[in-house]
């Protein structure tokens, strides 16, 4: 069975003469139907209000078409429909779902530790310690610690630094936290909040009670690294060590709208990039290195900023690496139009703000996409508001979600599967609409996944 899908009847009539396709699809702004060889609509879904999730790689085909292909053999009613709603799942063809039939969503969530309630919970943290302790981020800037079981019964304050956090603004607080690869060894831990006055990030290490592991030690503070924050909002605020054991730091373009300063673009400022410092090999002078094969490191006077890892970014304000792989994954917090997922690679240009999403934002029509690096996924802001990037599935409670990407946005409460291998197209499954203020997600020991929530509560998939 082939099936090819075109944006006109008469793209879907001509490929079915041609090719001898069994049947062919239409979508449009009425919903979709679909054509036998006599021209005939043999399925139909109802009229959608909204236009379809958009890929990237639709972007500029007047006539979206795709191919899909399946050996006859194996086709039969059940698999088809199957087919059809993996092809729904790619976001390309949302309305394949109807034809699909309509199915039960098979995930939901619940509760992960009925007993414990948070402030404004914005992370979550497996220390990588071997001990099965989780730790919980409060925005006004405090953590606490729990044992890792359902039936905990309370947390307690691993630490509290309200007294030097500014958390007034939505997006300020205490915001990421990160445990050093080696933490059992060095009880090392790594921090991100803001601050003031004045307006800044600040990025600081502490340390851990020798005597009592569930307590870090407020006096400790080492700062590595301050920035200043020209606005309150958009300061990104995920930190995190990947596989090679540095550390890497979401940094938002600093606030507004749209980047008045153009901070996304400009390689002499740490505003709007991920950056990736080495904090066990300080330079001279500094509590942290800057890596040798970091790729804007420069010896003359440009004045660019070794600590780049990858820039055009607007709100990273969480990523993960995929321990599979290590790639790095990140939603990227849009505007006014266009969340987005990217996969972070060094010395890439996400595009900010030339463009938002994978439509132009300045100029908003005919932006100069050269070496932009477009996202995996993005969806508009009639499917939700603001994207909070997960992790890949790498546990074994949840078998059908094994090695996608779970991510959420924060407006609409929605949940996303999304698969991706780098080479074929991506599959965006949605799982849920939970209808929560999703802030952010973790991971435990094994992988499992959690989601923090602004309700206080820490949920899981079942
Ligand atoms: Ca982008």
């Amino acid at each position: 069975m082939e099936v090819d899908q075109f944006s006109t009847p008469t793209g879907v009539l001509k490929a079915l003469k041609e090719k001898g396709h069994t049947e062919g699809f239409l979508i449009d702004k009425h919903g979709m139907r679909g054509y036998d060889r006599e021209g005939t609509v043999v399925d139909a879904c109802g009229t959608h209000a909204n236009p379809p999730h958009r890929q990237v790689s639709q972007r500029g085909n007047d006539e979206r078409r795709i191919t899909l292909r399946m050996p006859t053999q194996v086709f039969s009613p059940v698999i088809r429909r199957l087919f059809l709603l993996f092809a729904a799942s790619t976001g390309l063809w949302p309305q394949a779902r109807c034809f699909a039939g309509a199915a039960p969503p098979k995930h939901e969530l619940e509760v992960a530790f009925p007993h414990l309630h948070f402030t404004r919970p914005l992370a979550l943290v497996d220390p990588s310690d071997g001990s099965n302790r989780l730790f919980v981020v409060e925005q006004r800037g405090r953590i606490y610690v729990f044992e890792n079981r359902s039936d905990v019964r309370e947390a307690e304050i691993f630490l509290d630094i309200s007294d030097r956090v500014n958390s007034k603004g939505n997006e300020e607080g205490l915001l990421g936290l990160a445990f050093h690869p080696r933490f059992r060894e060095n009880r090392l831990f790594f921090l991100n909040y803001t601050a003031y006055p004045p307006r800044r990030s600040i990025i600081a290490k502490f340390v851990a009670r020798k005597d009592d592991p569930d307590k870090g030690d407020p006096a400790s503070e080492v700062q590595l690294l301050t920035y200043a924050q020209p606005y309150e909002n958009h300061n990104g605020g995920q930190l995190a060590f990947g596989p090679d054991s540095m550390l890497y730091i979401g940094v938002g373009d600093g606030g507004s709208g749209g980047d008045p300063h153009g901070n996304g673009q400009n390689l002499r400022t740490l505003l709007g990039k991920i950056l990736r410092l080495d904090v066990d090999h300080p330079d001279t002078g500094k509590q942290y290195g800057i890596p040798a094969d970091n790729p804007f490191i420069v010896t003359g006077g440009s004045g660019r900023r070794g600590e780049i890892w990858a820039y055009g970014l607007r709100n990273p304000w969480r990523f993960s690496f995929d321990p599979a792989n290590g790639w790095l994954w990140a939603g990227d917090v849009g505007q006014d139009q266009v969340e987005e997922i990217d996969i972070i690679q060094k010395g890439k240009n996400y595009g900010w703000n030339i463009m938002e999403g994978s439509s132009c934002f300045k100029p908003q029509k005919g932006c100069d996409t050269t070496g932009l690096t477009m996202p995996v996924v993005d969806y508009h802001h009639d499917v939700g508001v603001c994207v909070i990037g997960g992790y890949v599935y790498r546990g074994t409670r949840l078998s059908d979600l094994a090695g996608a990407y779970i991510y959420a946005d924060y407006g609409s409460g929605r949940i996303w599967a999304l698969r991706y291998d780098g080479v074929n197209p991506p599959v965006n499954e949605e799982l849920m609409h939970s209808g929560m203020p999703v802030t952010s997600f973790g991971v435990d020991r094994n992988n499992e996944l959690y989601l923090c929530v602004f309700d206080g509560q820490i949920y899981r998939i079942k």
